[in-house]
């Protein structure tokens, strides 16, 4: 009977406690179905500049189209964070080009671009670039890409900050690409930013060619297993919780031995047909000489 309270106990708990929508600590999801609606939180985004959602993604003309996203208070409160998304890019536009950035200024932003201009930290220009700065173009501490972003075909890509640790990695299609040691920024460094756009820069920047099928922000810096794991499941499912699953199946497993020494008992057993209580007989008796 013990092990079945514990068992219940820890099921009530681990379904109760790990209710809320999806998991991992995903505080943000935007996944464009009908329109640019927050299905973690409540920061339901919006259209502007003629983007549109003609079902299952966002549309983003290059023209001016991109999406606002009120997260200004949830980039003040990220240390530990995952930027992540499956994102198409139509053309090899010109440099700079914003899938994302969260800023409020050209002197305070966070960005990812899927072709730099300008070789900084990076390896090569013309390739996939995070960027975080609180001081200007001088100051961003980078996480670059080897190699030129996919054109024309549906790309998984995931920014981790592991503030920890001060470490940055860039994945693509569930690869690590780029690990950046000393990242020491982090978004809560920017503040409560003003200006947090899907597709559009803080400078003359061309905006995003493409469309951005899903969108995710998570609180917290993402295993390299946990962005491959979600990289397999796709934009349309998210990554069961670890703990909880694992805690789920030690309740699970109490529940059931619980309950099979539970029908065991003589005591049970007696009582559950209406009999007498039978007392367990010893094999051996002792005769008193
Ligand atoms: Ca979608």
């Amino acid at each position: 009977m013990k092990a079945f309270a514990i068992g219940l106990v820890t099921l009530i708990l681990v379904f109760g406690l790990t209710a809320r929508p999806g998991a991992a600590q995903v505080v943000h999801r935007w996944s464009f179905d009908v329109d640019a609606r927050d299905s973690v939180g409540t920061a339901d985004g919006t259209l502007l500049g003629g983007a549109v959602v003609p079902g299952g993604r966002v549309e983003l003309d290059g023209i001016g189209a991109y999406v606002e996203l009120p997260i200004g208070g949830t980039i003040a409160g990220l240390t530990n964070a995952t930027f992540e998304t499956w994102v198409t890019w139509d053309i090899f536009q010109d440099p700079w080009s914003r899938v994302f950035d969260f800023g409020s200024s050209t002197t305070v932003n966070m960005f990812l671009t899927p072709r730099n201009g300008r070789l900084d930290e990076g390896p090569a220009t013309d390739t996939l670039r995070f960027a975080i700065t609180g001081t200007g173009v001088g100051g961003e501490q980078q996480i670059n890409s080897p190699n030129q972003f996919p054109v024309g075909a549906e790309t998984h890509v995931a920014v981790t900050i592991d503030a920890d640790n001060d470490i940055g990695r860039l994945y693509v299609n569930g690869n690590l690409v780029a690990t950046r040691l000393a990242l020491t920024l982090s978004p809560a460094d920017l503040g409560n930013t003003t200006n947090n756009w899907l597709g559009r820069s803080p400078y003359a920047d061309p905006y995003f060619d493409g469309s951005i099928s899903e969108f995710r922000i998570y609180e917290t810096a993402l295993s390299g297993d946990d962005i491959a794991t979600s990289f397999q499941l796709g934009p349309d499912q998210l990554v069961p919780e670890p703990s909880a699953v694992a805690l789920a199946s030690v309740g699970l497993w109490f529940v059931v031995v619980g309950s099979r020494r539970y029908r065991r008992s003589p005591l049970n057993r007696s009582s559950r047909y209406g009999e007498s209580v039978r007392q367990k007989v010893p094999d051996t008796f002792f005769v008193p000489s």
